[in-house]
């Protein structure tokens, strides 16, 4: 093998492990809750703050199944997800995408209005 092939294939594979080691499976879990606060509430752009109903299925940051007790906390929204349609006080149901690595992540991927 020509050593510019040798050299080649061994970045390739160097490549493949690197991300490999910041790649995870998403985890996803669904939220139900009530709207709390919106940003331009004194909150982050892209924060809100939901009580929630517990959620059986959330997973902590070791990725072992806790489960998380009913509680006001806040969320970070990811991208593309559009807040405006909502208000405080609004019955929601959100879904949250968690991820370990390459740090520890979790934002909101869709959010509708509940009954
Ligand atoms: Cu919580």
């Amino acid at each position: 093998m020509k050593w510019y092939l040798r050299v080649s294939a061994v970045v390739l594979s160097c490549i493949a492990t690197v991300t490999m080691a910041y790649a995870d499976d998403a985890y996803v879990f669904t939220v139900k809750g009530i709207i709390k606060g919106l940003p331009g509430d004194g909150r982050a752009a892209n924060e809100i703050l939901v009580k929630h109903q517990p959620i059986p299925d959330y997973r902590d940051d070791t990725g072992t199944i806790t489960g998380m007790m009913a509680m006001t906390m806040p969320f970070y929204v990811g991208e593309g997800v559009s807040l405006k349609d909502f208000k405080a006080g609004d019955p929601i149901e959100m879904k949250v995408e968690q991820h370990l690595k390459p740090t520890f992540s979790e934002f909101v991927t869709s959010i509708k209005r509940v009954e």
